[in-house]
């Protein structure tokens, strides 16, 4: 698409504010409904519903319907035209009022006296652009170009017009981008050497498994809406397996759970696939058919792998690994969801490759309610028509210069030729949800400015020098799609922006109008323009085609969400690989190229170091959403602080007892928090959840390392980072 080196979802993820007055619209909430009997709701405009949707980075990418009394919104609730979201919102997603009207949104553009003092002031947005679009042109006077000037966006916001950002920055000049995924990177190599790209089955099509294994993932947590299709599965009889080192709360639903050690679910995925090729029970017509390198492969594993040394590996009895590949092997289809969390390890890339390989091989590959599913961007083909007005004329230079999102502070400060002195932060929370933050922060110490746009002050806007406030969702216009599902989902203005709150696209516009007042010229972005008129520019004549509606405002008009057409439901289905002989490849010359096996082999797992003996992993948390809705006032009501899960055999040997201060320490920092003791994780392990909490300065990140994954620099220009493959000491406080 535009440029290889954008990572996937960082490039490719990339009516009329009027409303559907109650009842007269399509909106089909009975919940919404409840509220005012549609009679009387059709006479008062007082109240009016919209469509909206989520743009956090999660799976499930909701449509919402929100309900607006008097400009004010009260109440939300999930889209019951969009049989994914089936008019349900997640735990968090009912929280939104609260997030929208919390008395902690920054109100007004600020300047800090100071960064990390406190010492906030109040300034106009002219001066905010100002003091800003000076900095520019004196980066570009004095260094003759603009690579001094450093963007980090990632996934705080998903909307397709949030792009402006990287759009406008690249209509200075040539910058410096955080470039890469903490997300995906890992597996979306592994299955890009495997398959050509990452591409998965529609989720409601779970209910179509005759088997399901969940490797690696918690979607009870993460990805609420897909349970219910798991459920419905169970229901018609379909077997559930979990394979995961901690018993999650998706662990709790499963016929069957698998307390895999971590980090060696390739040689479990392997010892099936041994089991399989001496019981004869994968499907030859298929890998003669469809695949290359199959008879290497063969050669390998049964040279290799045996089922005493698989089972050693992962902890799992060898006769359950041979049922377990007995029942996959002839249930048709057998769906296999790979999870995130499972390639964030040092080897997390083949293990992802010897999954789909067991996949592949049992033909499972492009069969509706089968597949080995990960991620997708199928429905992301928008416009991208706020990336698309290039740099001024006379720009110097070729092109952005990129630095790894994943070991953002280190890679910042080895930028020396020019050496960065600005950041723009936007949708990114580094000092929380980074590793090493203190590396982090003394990459900030280098900046002459750093400019952080968002909805509330946290550790990131603590250390920023000006901060511009941003809208909610429900107070602009765009439009949403999912890497997992594959509906569309509109998103109305709602209600006003609050304060003087303003989209990232409108920041955009202010900020190149700024520019050009000072220096003509000197910023190519658009100065101003209607919203949406922007949304519409994004669709065009695929997206008409695969979704089969004429426009944005169409779209909103007619239920505010629809599903991309059955062509693309089913990955693979046509078996048209996208590697470059068109099969599937169990033997790889690209993965090669990019320093890997060609086959999908074992690769031995990060050994904890003799000084760091416990495993600490620090999965996505079931009331947040990284820094995001766990600083809202109900969910703080569950649980308003961090705190560490230690399994009481591991506690009683250092003598800390259930709520104790602990230390968790090692090279990249320490902290001090709660024991939770809890039989759920293993007895060598510990578990922090990933996040940021109101009023608490530290996170599990401070003593996380940025060491990389296996996989990752294929697809996102940048490898992974293995978040899992942390190892800590812990001392009672
Ligand atoms: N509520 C909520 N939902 C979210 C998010 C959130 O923060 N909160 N984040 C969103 C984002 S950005 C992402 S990337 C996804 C992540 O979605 P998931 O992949 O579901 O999430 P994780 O919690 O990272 O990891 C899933 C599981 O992998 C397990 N795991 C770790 N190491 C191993 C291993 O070696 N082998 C196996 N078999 N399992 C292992 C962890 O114990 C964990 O239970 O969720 C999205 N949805
Ligand atoms: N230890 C550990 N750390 C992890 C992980 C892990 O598993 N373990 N997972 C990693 C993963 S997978 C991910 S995706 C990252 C996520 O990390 P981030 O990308 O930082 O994600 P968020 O916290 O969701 O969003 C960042 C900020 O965006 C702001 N925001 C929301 N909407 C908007 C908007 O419209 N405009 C602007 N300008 N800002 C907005 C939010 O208020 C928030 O402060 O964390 C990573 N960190
Ligand atoms: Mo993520």
């Amino acid at each position: 698409m535009l440029t290889e080196n954008f990572s996937r979802r960082t490039f490719l993820k990339g009516s009329a504010a009027l409303s559907t007055l109650l009842g007269l619209g399509a909106i089909g909430s009975k919940a919404a409904k409840g509220l005012v009997p549609t009679a009387q709701a059709a006479e008062s405009s007082r109240i009016q519903q919209f469509y909206n949707a989520c743009p956090r980075n999660c799976y499930d990418t909701c449509s919402i319907v929100t309900t607006v009394e008097d400009g004010r919104i009260t109440f939300i609730t999930g889209n019951e035209n969009n049989t994914y979201t089936k008019g349900r919102l997640c735990v968090k997603g009912n929280t939104y009022p609260r997030v929208v009207y919390s008395p902690d949104r920054i109100k007004y553009p600020m300047r800090q006296k100071g960064r990390g003092s406190g010492d906030w002031e109040r300034i106009s947005w002219d001066e905010a652009y100002t003091i800003i679009a000076k900095k520019i042109l004196e980066i570009k006077k004095e260094y003759g170009n603009t690579l001094p000037i450093c963007l980090n966006k990632y996934s705080g916001n998903f909307n397709i017009l949030n792009y402006a950002t990287e759009g406008m920055l690249s209509s200075i000049g040539y910058t410096t981008r955080a470039q890469g995924t903490p997300c995906d990177p890992a597996g979306s190599d592994a299955q890009a050497f495997d398959m050509g790209a990452a591409y998965n089955n529609d989720p409601e099509q779970f209910m179509d498994a005759e088997y399901i294994i969940l490797w690696g993932a918690n979607p009870a947590w993460t990805s609420a809406h897909s349970m219910y299709f798991i459920e419905q599965a169970k229901e018609k009889g379909t077997k559930l397996v979990v394979i995961d080192p901690l018993i999650t709360q998706t662990a709790s639903k499963a016929d069957e759970f698998i307390q895999i050690k971590p980090s060696t679910d390739g040689a479990l995925a392997l010892g099936m696939i041994r089991s399989i090729m001496d019981h004869q029970l994968f499907d030859a017509a298929w890998v003669n058919n469809h695949s290359v390198g199959f008879n290497e492969f063969v050669s390998y594993v049964k040279k290799n792998i045996t089922l005493e040394w698989a089972s050693e590996k992962t902890g799992v009895p060898q006769p359950v690994i041979e049922r377990i590949a007995r029942e996959y092997a002839t249930a048709k289809p057998a769906n296999i969801w790979i999870g995130f969390g499972m390639q964030r390890h040092t080897n997390g890339g083949s293990m992802v490759r010897a999954i789909d390989a067991l996949a592949a091989m049992t033909g499972n590959i492009g069969k509706r309610g089968g597949g080995v599913n990960y991620i997708g961007e199928e429905t992301w083909g928008f416009n991208y028509h706020t990336m698309s007005f290039g740099v001024p004329e006379g720009t110097v230079g070729e092109a952005d210069r990129y630095v790894n999102m994943n070991n953002f502070g280190a890679q910042v400060l080895d930028a020396n030729d020019p050496p960065i002195k600005m950041m723009w932060i936007a949708c990114r929370n580094p000092m929380a949800q980074d590793p090493e933050p203190n590396v982090v922060k003394k990459a900030f110490d280098q900046m002459d400015l750093v400019v952080t746009a968002d909805l509330y002050m946290n550790q990131t806007v603590e250390y920023s020098d000006i901060v511009l406030p941003v809208t909610t969702p429900f107070e602009t216009v765009g439009i949403n799609v999912s890497y997992w599902h594959y509906w569309m989902n509109v998103n109305e203005q709602a209600i006003k922006p609050l304060y003087e709150a303003k989209s990232d696209l409108e920041i955009a516009m202010g900020l190149s109008k700024k520019l050009n007042e000072l220096q003509p010229g000197s910023c190519t972005f658009p100065v101003s323009g209607n919203l949406v008129e922007w949304v519409e520019k994004e669709i065009n004549d695929d997206i008409r085609e695969l979704f089969g509606v004429k426009s944005w405002d169409e779209l909103r008009k007619n239920g505010g969400t629809v599903k991309a057409n059955e062509k693309v439901t089913v990955a693979w289905e046509d078996l048209n690989f996208r590697t470059p002989s068109g099969k599937y490849e169990f033997y790889s010359e690209k993965a090669v190229e990019y320093g890997h096996h060609p086959l999908p082999v074992f690769v031995e797992e990060y050994k904890a170091p003799a000084e760091y003996p416990i495993r600490a992993i620090s999965p996505h948390w079931k009331l947040g959403i990284h820094s995001q809705f766990q600083h809202t006032d109900w969910l703080m009501a569950i649980q308003d602080h961090p705190f560490v899960e230690i399994h009481p055999a591991l506690a009683k040997k250092y003598y800390i007892q259930d709520n104790d201060l602990v230390h968790v320490k090692n090279e990249a920092g320490y902290l001090t928090l709660p024991a939770k003791l809890t039989k759920t994780i293993p007895t060598d392990t510990v578990v922090m959840y990933e996040g940021w909490w109101k009023d608490v300065n530290y996170t599990e990140n401070f003593n996380v390392k940025a060491i990389p994954s296996d996989m990752g620099d294929f697809q996102s220009g940048q490898r992974g980072i293995a978040f899992h493959d942390n190892f800590v000491k812990i001392e009672k406080a």
